[in-house]
């Protein structure tokens, strides 16, 4: 399947591994990039050393191209921006702000950029600043979300700018991602579906968790704070909202005190009770782990099918 994304990146699929800091690493990326989509090692909020070793370690599984995000929250932002052109990284995608300020540099050395966007004013801002594409995320996906629904983002981000437009939040499956190319996306980025691979490292209660998962387990949290999370609901989502309903300066740092860590408590150790099990809405429809070739061609395949016999079915 050809897009101007394709053409972009130099890949064959038309997918975005989504970063998900803890979780993104060498072996996850290296394999959606050898596969032919793009993988995205996540920065996160890692020190550059480490990110810089998970670099190599992907390199030497893979002579595809390769992303790294830059999550713009993260403390170690400014390092992790020239770590990726030290590094001769083919695409930068960034999250949870505006990334303005490292734009010029990153054109500069030949960095595609690719920022994630959950509005259309960011969106049209990032063009003007050099984007190559953006990415617009709904919230039905996991993890730091926006306030809009990707059916309602995307086909207006689609039309606000000109540069290629991926989907991200809610897509799974062939129907998302054949739904998500009507609307005018040029590509799709999932994150949870790669949850569910042979190739991702997370506990194996974290996956379990993923697969059990029905179409209403996931919640946010974290919304009197400014950053809210989607989630699996747990005992820690339970008590974050609680703690949110009656917001205070004492609430908020209580808050803080149980999420912080969290996220790789349920990455690395698989703990239910303290861990942040980030996830979207469509793990629901994840029952069985896969390879991420798997997840890549038979997404590809089935929207191909779908777009082409669509008019068809309503005949
Ligand atoms: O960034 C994500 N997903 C993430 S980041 C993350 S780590 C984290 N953990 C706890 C709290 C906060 C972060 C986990 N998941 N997705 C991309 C994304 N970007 N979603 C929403 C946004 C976003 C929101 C507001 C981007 C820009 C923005 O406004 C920027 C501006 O200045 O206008």
């Amino acid at each position: 399947m050809k897009t101007r994304i394709t053409e972009l990146l130099g890949i064959e699929y038309p997918i975005i591994q989504g970063a998900m800091a803890w979780i993104a690493e060498h072996h996850l990326a290296a394999a959606v990039s050898q596969a032919g989509g793009l993988g995205i090692i996540a920065g996160g909020a890692a020190p550059v050393e480490v990110i810089r070793e998970e670099i190599h370690k992907a390199r030497a599984l893979t002579d595809k191209p390769l992303g790294l995000n830059i999550m713009l929250l993260s403390p170690n932002a400014d390092d992790l921006a020239q770590l990726a052109i030290d590094e001769h990284i083919e695409v930068v995608t960034t999250g949870a702000g505006n990334p303005g300020k490292y734009m010029a540099a990153w054109k500069q050395a030949g960095i595609k950029v690719l920022p994630v966007v959950a509005s259309v004013a960011l969106a049209k801002r990032m063009e003007r600043a050099g984007a190559d594409a953006v990415i617009a995320e709904g919230m039905e996906g996991g993890g730091h979300i926006g306030e809009s629904t990707t059916m309602a983002l995307l086909p207006q981000v689609v039309d606000a700018v000109s540069v290629p437009v991926v989907a991200a939040g809610g897509i799974a499956d062939g129907r998302g991602m054949a739904a998500a190319l009507l609307m005018g996306a040029e590509g799709v980025q999932c994150g949870t579906v790669f949850l569910a691979t042979n190739e991702c490292q997370i506990s194996d209660k974290y996956k379990e968790l993923v697969l059990k998962a029905s179409d209403i387990s996931t919640v946010v949290t974290g919304r009197p704070s400014g950053h809210p999370v989607r989630a699996l609901k747990t005992p820690l989502t339970r008590k974050c909202l609680e703690l949110e309903r009656v917001p205070s300066d004492q609430t908020l740092e209580e808050l803080e005190a149980a999420t912080a860590g969290s996220l790789r408590k349920a990455v690395q150790d698989g703990n239910y009770e303290e861990g942040t099990f980030m996830s979207g809405q469509i793990a629901g429809m994840l029952t069985e782990l896969r390879s991420c070739e798997d997840v890549l061609h038979t997404m590809t395949e089935s929207a191909e099918t779908l777009l082409k016999t669509a008019f068809d079915r309503f005949r």
